[in-house]
């Protein structure tokens, strides 16, 4: 496999970062989670466009231009021949002192994973997920700004470890104040009455990028769509819920805390989403060549 480090292309077994790297002393970086569907990458320049505002706002400076790193990503897929799967970038501080001045660590570090994804079970595609409230608290904006998507994760693996622990397959996050702010690793959306339903990016979700492809959707499929702050009462009382990501793309939720929502089925609303999804996976996206 071929790996992107810096500034080039290097062999698996080259692709090194220093122990004093910030980013594993600290979690000081950021990162994203991309999708590539048959040979073209989804919706890459959103998600450059997110690591660069994520980095931006921990003041990180780096030193290549949007259009660079989009040129790097693709190159890191052509190198490895994939035309589907999952890319990994991350950036760090880089390496520093063995103290939190990140003004010592004189050069950020990058790297790109190209590979393959493994995915939930199709069967939890099929039945749905059953999924649980974590006694875990999504951070309040004033902590970390959960717009950032940083390489701290220690909150959303406390909630997912909540989760494995139920037996249960994902965990809602409420934010300090008890609104839903998003699951450990997915964007939330209910369908109650014939309208689409998500909480505020306010309310301590992430800015998903699926989450936006989502509320587009909503418009092409003339589906009423309402962003607004949501409680456990408003899944409690939907009649269908599914969660959103790169990693997960639309997956049904068919109870939470062990109370079925809706039918206790997925729903018609969430299938027009999953297929309109898929379609536009397969059929958008940037070229790789
Ligand atoms: N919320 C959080 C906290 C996330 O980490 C999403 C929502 C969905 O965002 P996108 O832009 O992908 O629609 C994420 C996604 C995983 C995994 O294994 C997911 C993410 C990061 C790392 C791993 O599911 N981020």
């Amino acid at each position: 496999m071929k790996i992107w480090l810096d500034d080039k292309l290097v062999d698996e077994a080259d692709a090194k970062v220093s122990v004093f790297d910030h980013g594993l002393l600290y979690g000081d970086g950021v990162f994203e989670g991309i999708r590539f569907y048959n040979g073209r990458i989804f919706r890459l320049d959103e998600h450059i466009r997110r690591l660069f505002d994520s980095s931006r706002a921990i003041l990180l400076d780096l030193p290549w231009s949007q259009e660079q790193v989009c040129r790097f990503t693709c190159e890191t897929v052509a190198a490895n021949a994939l035309s589907d799967g999952y890319i990994r970038l991350v950036v760090t501080r880089g390496a520093g002192g063995l103290g939190l001045n990140p003004y010592l660590c004189p050069k950020p570090s990058m790297f790109i994973i190209a590979s393959t994804i493994q995915l939930y079970p199709e069967e939890h595609y099929q039945n749905g997920l059953a999924i649980i409230t974590c006694a875990t608290r999504r951070p309040s904006p004033a902590a970390l700004m959960p717009q950032v998507k940083s390489l701290n994760y220690l909150n959303n693996i406390m909630a997912k470890i909540e989760a494995i622990q139920a037996n249960a397959q994902e965990a809602v996050m409420l934010n300090e104040q008890g609104y839903v702010a998003e699951c450990t690793g997915d964007n939330l959306f209910l369908m109650k009455n014939g309208t689409l339903f998500t909480p505020l990016i306010g309310d301590g979700a992430l800015d998903g990028i699926t989450r936006s492809v989502i509320i587009e959707l909503s418009r092409t499929l003339g589906i009423p769509f309402v962003e607004r702050s949501l409680t456990r009462y408003d899944i409690f009382t939907s009649d269908e819920c599914f969660l959103t990501g790169t990693a997960a793309e639309v997956i049904p939720v068919v109870a939470l805390d062990r109370r079925p929502i809706g039918t206790g089925q997925p729903g018609p609303f969430t299938h027009r989403f999953m297929d309109a999804y898929h379609q536009l996976v397969m059929s958008t996206g940037t070229p790789i060549q």
